[in-house]
């Protein structure tokens, strides 16, 4: 296990290493176009495509934070740089909303079909990030190229990989079903197990209705380190 001393979220346990993980893990990292853009839309006039390469034209930061999956794995102390969501809102998304418009939610999709839907005042909280880097380097397939949101405040399955579109909501909209056959959406979106619709890990909101507890040892059976590591395994 990790050397790292540290209070995590109840039930996570930290893990050395960062794995790749998610709903698509049978299929490799999804290709990135030669000039990536994201594309807004939602309650927004006109429909615009920001140029992921204008990450570096706006403020940037570094933030280290640890990640947390719905499933109890955390992996500690990564170091992301980009620019903060809410610095992005402010900059980019709010000069195109329809002039009225009260956003409540903001919904993120990447190039594999994951969706997120984050609550506004969730998505502009100080920790949140649009990341182009980890530990250094710029994104690779593997965590988000080319580039990806990180919100450690709340489960992984928030912070969308390989952002390809942003949309900008009045009302709770509903996420795209996507692929259901990893074993991850066996505990992610199968017919007893769904997402808590804002998943903050310190309030340990796994699940809308049942008992934090339940989706601890089903999703602790689904990651067993065996299971990780003949994926990760596979991936090099
Ligand atoms: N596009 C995309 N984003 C995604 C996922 C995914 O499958 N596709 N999985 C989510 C889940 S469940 C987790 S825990 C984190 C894991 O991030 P990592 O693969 O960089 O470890 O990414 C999240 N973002
Ligand atoms: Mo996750």
């Amino acid at each position: 296990m990790t050397s790292t001393n540290r209070l995590l979220p109840p039930g996570q346990h930290a893990i050395d290493g960062f794995p790749r993980f998610g709903t698509h893990l049978h299929m490799p990292p999804p290709d990135v176009p030669p000039n990536p853009t994201i594309e807004l839309g939602g309650a927004m006039t006109p429909t615009a495509a920001f140029e992921v390469a204008g990450l570096m034209r706006l403020p940037r930061r570094e933030l280290t934070a640890d990640l947390h999956c719905v499933a109890g794995w955390t992996a500690p102390d990564l170091k992301w740089e980009g620019v903060m969501f809410d610095a992005f809102y402010e900059h980019i998304i709010a000069p195109h909303v329809t002039p009225g418009s009260v956003i409540t939610h903001l919904l993120f999709s990447g190039l594999d079909g994951h969706q997120s839907v984050v609550q506004f005042e969730d998505a502009v909280n100080a920790d949140v990030i649009i990341a182009d880097t980890l530990n250094g380097r710029p994104l690779g397939g593997d965590h988000g190229a080319p580039a990806r949101l990180v919100s450690p405040s709340q489960y992984g399955y928030m912070s969308t990989k390989h952002l390809a579109r942003i949309e900008a909501h009045t009302a709770r909209p509903t996420a795209h079903p996507g692929n259901a056959t990893a074993l991850a959406d066996i505990m992610l979106r199968g017919p007893v197990i769904q997402r808590h619709p804002r998943a903050r890990v310190w309030e340990e909101e796994r699940h809308p209705v049942l008992p934090a507890w339940t989706t601890r040892v089903l999703g602790r059976a689904l990651t067993a380190p065996g299971i990780l590591l003949s994926y990760s395994g596979r991936r090099k």
